[in-house]
């Protein structure tokens, strides 16, 4: 780990306020533990008010010029981050692993994200198109143009602690806004080696100081939330905090980017192939140790295929092994710390008491490997929907498992909670298929057929509706969040036409 952490330019003692070349450090100091052992990773300082002043200012003037930039030139530097992206991916995905606790393969397909992101990006600066209109009137002519927006807040969560802030960040920069990011101050490091890794290609390209910037510690993301130099804030974490960030955002015409809670369900019909669902729900239950928004927290199970669903789930969670998340041969990883291992004790307790019966024992793992006393057992527990705990998103790898008879009953019992992240059917019935795509189908901002709940890719939009908080981000044309949009009417001719037929005589 060593080389890896000398290789992304991280110390003991690391500066957590940036805007490029130009670190500050005068705040208070965060630590940063990794769950697969309990070590120290390292230290990092977070930003006190004077240096986020700092970091602001440099971001507000870097915005005046890069926004100047042509746009495909723009998209060239985000290519030449994906080529270092690419470079560093190894090192990156074991970073990304360690401090974070997810698989190495998970790890991998993190950094993986965030080229095909940048990738995405640099063909979207050749585009961001806008449409043309006719006009009304005559010897007039409509259109509407995107233009930057501003400075961009990204506030990310510590289950995906590089990848969501390059959703927004490769976005943003092609559409020539600037970023200030506020990491998880759980995965501090994370942040620190992207913005190394950006900041040598942006130093390269002569890009203006404060195009990427980092700010850390949580009093950092509040100071972002009130800023009315910030005109977009995107927020990824709880429904709780995406509250708070809404309301304050809100309160000064600020917009926001909310990606909250989700609380996802496969419906397994009888017109499954098993062998698929089982792919599907086991990764989508236990992968990142259930810490994914779009993790797998319900299976809905029609009654004639039940039991031998149930059966075959046992099986397979009897195969999976808990362990080092850097060691290939695991399956599970830790949760990120000991709080969420109390969380994930009462969620299993809450459904005992709400009458629950558990399929799949859990438990903390405890031993020789497991000192960080973050290694959890993925359980199952039959349940019924409307459990109070089930209605929760508890971010753990608890599955729970509801029984169906008709497809309208799977679909309302999927609908019934107050999150919209992410929803899958496993058929191989095209009309159960389509219905559950259809306006009655799934309300969620993700709806899949044979495939799971996690591991969307970037090109569509990503996000949900309820609960959720309704931000897109990633690909379709979720970049338009990122500009203003303006409509231009010009008139060539030499009579200036009222719109709407009004005449007005002077
Ligand atoms: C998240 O959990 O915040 O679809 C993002 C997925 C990943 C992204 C998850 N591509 O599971």
């Amino acid at each position: 780990m060593k080389t890896i952490l000398s290789q992304l330019g991280l110390n003991n003692t690391n500066l957590g306020s940036s805007t490029g070349s130009q670190w500050f450090a005068n705040g208070t100091e965060i630590s940063s533990y990794t769950p697969v052992n309990g070590s120290l990773i390292g230290t990092v300082q977070t930003t006190s008010n004077d240096d986020y002043e700092k970091v602001v200012a440099t971001a507000a003037e870097a915005f005046k010029k890069w926004r100047l930039v042509p746009a495909p030139k723009r998209g060239d530097i985000v290519r030449q981050v994906a080529e270092a992206l690419r470079e560093n991916k190894d090192a990156l995905g074991r970073l990304v692993s360690y401090e974070m606790g997810k698989s190495l393969q998970e790890g991998l397909g993190e950094v993986q994200e965030m080229i095909d992101i940048c990738d995405f990006a640099v063909g979207l600066s050749r585009q961001l198109y806008g449409l043309t209109m006719h006009s009304e009137r005559p010897m007039h002519r409509m259109y509407e143009q995107y233009h930057p927006i501003g400075i961009v807040g990204i506030i990310s969560a510590f289950n995906f602690p590089v990848a969501v802030w390059s959703w927004n960040a490769a976005l943003a920069w092609v559409c020539g806004d600037v970023c200030v990011w506020k990491p998880s101050s759980k995965t501090p490091l994370c942040a620190i080696a992207c913005q190394n890794i950006i900041t040598k290609v942006f130093e390269k390209n002569n890009v203006p100081e404060g195009v990427s910037c980092l700010v850390t510690g949580n009093a950092s993301g509040d100071l972002i939330n009130n800023d009315k130099r910030i005109p977009l804030v995107s927020f990824t974490g709880s429904t709780r905090i995406g509250r708070h960030v809404s309301k304050t955002v809100a309160e000064r015409f600020g917009k926001t980017i909310l990606e909250l809670g989700g609380n996802n369900a496969i419906i397994v019909s009888e017109h499954s192939d098993l062998n698929m669902v089982l792919v599907g729900a086991v990764f989508g239950a236990v992968g990142t140790a259930g810490q994914r928004c779009t993790s797998t927290r319900r299976l809905i199970v029609h009654e004639s295929v039940y039991d031998k669903t149930i059966e075959t789930l046992k099986n397979a969670y009897g195969q999976l092994k808990i362990g080092n998340p850097l060691d290939a041969a695991n399956h599970v990883g830790p949760l990120i710390d000991t709080k969420a291992v109390e969380d994930y004790l009462k969620a299993i307790e809450k459904a005992k008491a709400e009458g629950g019966k558990i399929v799949v024992e859990g438990g903390v793992v405890e031993g020789a490997g497991y000192e960080s006393g973050c290694y959890v057992k993925p359980c199952i527990i039959e349940a019924k929907n409307e459990f109070e705990i089930v209605q929760e998103e508890t971010f753990a790898p608890i599955l729970y498992v509801i029984k169906y008879s008709t497809i309208e009953e799977a679909i309302d019992l999927q609908n019934n909670v107050p999150q919209g992240l992410s929803s899958s059917i496993f058929t191989n019935n095209l009309r159960e298929a389509e219905l559950f795509l259809s306006h009655a189908g799934s309300d969620c901002g993700i709806a899949n057929v044979n495939i799971g709940t996690s591991g969307a890719e970037i090109g569509g939009a990503f996000g949900g509706e309820k609960e959720t908080g309704g931000g897109r981000e990633s690909g379709s044309d979720a970049w338009k969040v990122y500009m203003r949009r303006q409509t231009n009417t010009i008139n060539y001719g030499t009579e200036l036409p009222l719109a709407q037929g009004i005449n007005f005589n002077i």
